[in-house]
């Protein structure tokens, strides 16, 4: 048996191969597994329970059937997706967890999380995580009628394509001291995360001995999933089928 990660799908009605890959994977895949982890970044944007949108009634029958078949199906949000609550986590029988979660899986000790936190050279873009977290600034913007939402939220993100446009990609990518450090602060050797969209299994050493550090890759063209079992653990991409 086997537990499944993935991350960065960034579903959105722009892209219906991507959810029709996710649905596939979720009917032939995860049926199949111990439980489904999903660490981050499901959707492209998200901006509150509320937004009616038919994308995410399928997504919440599609992850509810597993639900139903009693898989266990657990969400670690990421910068798109943050704002993804406990409404719609129930009407998908997902369990949300904390940003890093140590998990004791046949025998291992893994921590997982999205990967964010870990870009720490990215110092603008950690600016405006510490701004969009803050949770008073949450609640106003969900107070928001769901047109003015939308219309920040279009804003917000042809903004930061700019911006992203600007940055090297070695800023984007994970800070080694930062990944040393919650490794650490965990007491684990295994981390999986998603985030930079470099899938690959890394191994780094640490003053107490190996880290061996697994990332998801995007849906972009295929899935990727990281299978974690008592023998291995792996890093798999596969192409979508309708
Ligand atoms: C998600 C990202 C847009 C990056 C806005 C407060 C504020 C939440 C929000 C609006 C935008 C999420 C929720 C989106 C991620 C972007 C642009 C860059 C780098 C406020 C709380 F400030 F307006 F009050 N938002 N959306 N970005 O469109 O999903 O991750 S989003
Ligand atoms: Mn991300």
């Amino acid at each position: 048996m086997a537990t499944l990660f993935i991350a960065d799908l960034h579903l959105s009605h722009k892209e219906p191969a991507i959810t029709a890959g996710f649905l596939h994977f979720l009917q032939r895949q995860a049926i199949h597994a111990d439980a489904l982890y999903i660490l981050g970044d499901l959707f492209e944007a998200w901006i509150g329970d509320d937004d009616p949108a038919p994308l995410h009634r399928e997504v919440a029958a599609a992850l509810r059937a597993l639900h139903k078949k009693g898989i266990p199906c657990f969400f670690i949000h990421g910068n798109r997706d943050f704002l993804l609550g406990r409404r719609f986590a129930d009407a998908c029988g997902m369990i949300i967890l904390p940003e890093e979660q140590r998990l004791d899986l046949y025998d291992r000790r893994i921590l997982v999380l999205h990967g964010d936190t870990l870009c720490t050279d990215d110092v603008r873009y950690q600016r405006y995580r510490r701004r969009v977290n803050r949770r008073w600034l949450q609640r106003l913007f969900l107070a928001l009628p769901l047109r003015w939402r939308l219309r920040i939220a279009d804003r917000m993100r042809a903004g930061s394509r700019q911006a992203n446009q600007a940055k090297s990609p070695e800023i984007m990518d994970v800070n080694p001291q930062a990944v040393a450090a919650v490794a650490e602060r965990h007491g684990v050797d295994w981390l999986i995360h998603g985030h930079t969209h470099r899938p690959a299994i890394h191994i780094q050493p640490l003053s107490s001995g190996q880290l061996h550090r697994a990332v998801l890759g995007a849906w972009h063209h295929q899935g990727s999933m990281i299978k974690v079992s008592r023998e291995s653990i792996e890093l798999i991409e596969f192409p979508f089928e309708g």
